[in-house]
C-alpha cells in the first residue's frame, strides 16, 4: 500500500475528532452573516464552507497548507498532492512511492482512444477531457465497494483509490486528446520511472527539459484555490451526494470550462495575439496596448486574465510565471507583450472603474493580473499554439485540489450539501 494511504489512515482519526470537538464546542456560534446583496451577488465573501487544503488571502494570494505558494514553488506536483491531502510536506520516499502507484495505474484502456476519436472534430478539448473521464467511470472502486455494502467510515479509502487511479491516468488522457484533436500522431504511453509533469510533457510529444520544468511549475501553480471557486465548489457539491470521483471531477472541470474561470487562459492568449496581429505580430508599445485595452472595455468586454473574485493584488502565480519567462524566454514577443500589458492594464482598469462608479455601477474590485494572464505566453513559446487546449492543462492540475478536498470530505463524513434558497417574495416580506 502506498505511503499516502497509510498517512491518511493515520491522520483521519485526528481530523475527525478535531471536527467533532469544534462542532461540539462552537457549533452554535456565528461564522458569518449574509446580506441580500451577497445572496444576489454570487455569495461573494460568504463564509459557509470548510476547506483545509488551501486558503486564498486577498492581499497575499494562494497559501497551501500554511505555505505561501511562492515559498514552495519548487515542489513537484506529486509532492503538492500529498501536501494538499495530508497537510505534510512529503519525503523523497513518499514522492517515489506515489510515482510507483502512478506507474501501476497509468495505463489507459483502449476504449478511451476510440471514444475520443469518435467525437466531433470541433469538440472543445475540455469537452473531450470531461468525456474521457466519464468514460473511465465504470472503473470506480468506490462504486464497487458501495454496492458491496462497505461501512460509511471506509468510504474515504475508496475515494482515495479512485483519486490515485484518476491522477495516474489524467496526464495520459489529456496528452492523448491533444494528439488526437490536433493531429499530432498516435498517443504516447506513460513512461515508468518518470515524474508526473515530465510524463505529461513527454506524452504530448514535446521533448525539452525546460518544457518539462514549465509543466512541473504549471501543474504545481494551478493545483488548488480553496473551496469556494466554481470548479472546487461544484466538485464538492456533486461529491457530497456520494457521486464518485469521476462524476465529481468531471463536473468540476465543466465549471472550470467557463470563460470567467479557467477558460480565461485561452481567452487571454487569444486577446494578446489579437493585439499583436494588429501590429504585424510584433510586441506593441505600451501606448498601443493601452488604447487596445481601452477599446476592449469600451466594447463591453472584459479584459481576460485581469480581476479576481477574492484577490486584491497581483496573483503570485502570475508573478511566478513571469519569473520563469524572464529566465527562459525574455526575448519572446508574446511574453514581452504580456509583460508590457502588466505595466499598462491595471491603470486602464482603475480609470475604467472610476468611470463605472460615476455611472452608478460597482467598481472593478481587483485591477491586477490573475493566474491566466501569464501562463499562455509560456505554453505558446514551447509550441503549444492551440490555445483552446490551455484549460485542459489547468484542469489536470486542479484535479489534485478537487480530489484531495473530495477525499478529505469523505474522510470527515461531510454530509450532502443543501443550502436553503429563498424567493424574492420572502426577501420583500421578511428582510
Ligand atoms: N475587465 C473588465 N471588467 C471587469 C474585469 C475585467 N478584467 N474584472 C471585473 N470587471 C467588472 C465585472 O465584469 C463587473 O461588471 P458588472 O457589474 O457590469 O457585471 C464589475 O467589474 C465588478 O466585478 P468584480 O467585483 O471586480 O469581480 P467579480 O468578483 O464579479 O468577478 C472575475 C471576478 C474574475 C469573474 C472578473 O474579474 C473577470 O471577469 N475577469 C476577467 C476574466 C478572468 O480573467 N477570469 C479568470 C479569473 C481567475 C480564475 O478563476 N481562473 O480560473
Amino acid at each position: 500500500m502506498a505511503n499516502i494511504f497509510k498517512k491518511m489512515e493515520l491522520i483521519r482519526s485526528d481530523i475527525c475528532s478535531e471536527r467533532s470537538l469544534l462542532i461540539q464546542e462552537k457549533g452554535d456560534r456565528l461564522l458569518d452573516t449574509i446580506t441580500v446583496q451577497q445572496a444576489h451577488g454570487g455569495m461573494r465573501g460568504v463564509k459557509s464552507m470548510i476547506c483545509d487544503t488551501s486558503l486564498v488571502k486577498p492581499g497575499k494570494g494562494l497559501i497551501i497548507r500554511g505555505y505561501p505558494l511562492l515559498e514552495i514553488k519548487d515542489l513537484w506536483p506529486e509532492d503538492v498532492f500529498i501536501l494538499l491531502l495530508t497537510g505534510e510536506k512529503p519525503t523523497k520516499e513518499d514522492r517515489e512511492d506515489l510515482l510507483k502507484e502512478y506507474d501501476k495505474r497509468a495505463e489507459i484502456p483502449d476504449q478511451i482512444g476510440r471514444a475520443l476519436r469518435s467525437m466531433s472534430k470541433d469538440s472543445h478539448p475540455m469537452t473531450m477531457l470531461s468525456t474521457a473521464i466519464m468514460a473511465l467511470e465504470n472503473e470506480s472502486v468506490f462504486d464497487e465497494k458501495y454496492n458491496e455494502g462497505v461501512p460509511k467510515n471506509e468510504y474515504w479509502k475508496y475515494y482515495l483509490e479512485d483519486a490515485v487511479n484518476l491522477l495516474a491516468k489524467l496526464p495520459g488522457l489529456a496528452a492523448g486528446l491533444y494528439r488526437i484533436k490536433f493531429d499530432k500522431g498516435d498517443p504516447i504511453p506513460w513512461t515508468k520511472g518518470m515524474d508526473w509533469g515530465a510524463n505529461y510533457a513527454n506524452m504530448m510529444g514535446i521533448e525539452d527539459e525546460d518544457f518539462a520544468d514549465l509543466m512541473r511549475l504549471y501543474l504545481m501553480f494551478h493545483c488548488d484555490h480553496e473551496g469556494g471557486n466554481v470548479s472546487a465548489n461544484t466538485c464538492h457539491t456533486v461529491g457530497s451526494a456520494l457521486s464518485n470521483a469521476y462524476y465529481s471531477v468531471s463536473a468540476g472541470l465543466n465549471g472550470l470550462a467557463g470563460f470567467l474561470h479557467g477558460m480565461a487562459n485561452q481567452e487571454c492568449l487569444r486577446w494578446v495575439l489579437q493585439v499583436m496581429d494588429r501590429f504585424d505580430g510584433q510586441a506593441p508599445s505600451e501606448e498601443q496596448l493601452e488604447s487596445f485595452a481601452q477599446e476592449t472595455l469600451e466594447s463591453g468586454q472584459v479584459i481576460p486574465g485581469y480581476g479576481h473574485a477574492v484577490l486584491r493584488v497581483t496573483d503570485p502565480r502570475f508573478e511566478g510565471f513571469i519569473e520563469f519567462g524572464r529566465q527562459h524566454l525574455p526575448d519572446d514577443p508574446v511574453f514581452q507583450t504580456v509583460n508590457r500589458l502588466y505595466k499598462v492594464v491595471p491603470d486602464v482598469l482603475k480609470e475604467f472603474s472610476k468611470k463605472r462608479v460615476e455611472q452608478g455601477k460597482s467598481p472593478i474590485a481587483d485591477p491586477y493580473p490573475n493566474v491566466d494572464a501569464g501562463s499562455g505566453a509560456l505554453l505558446y513559446h514551447y509550441g503549444i499554439t492551440e490555445f483552446e487546449y490551455y484549460t485542459v492543462l489547468f484542469g489536470i492540475s486542479r484535479a489534485m485540489g478537487m480530489l484531495s478536498q473530495l477525499v478529505l470530505n469523505r474522510a470527515l463524513g461531510v454530509p450532502i450539501t443543501r443550502p436553503k434558497s429563498v424567493g424574492t417574495k420572502y426577501i420583500k416580506e421578511n428582510v
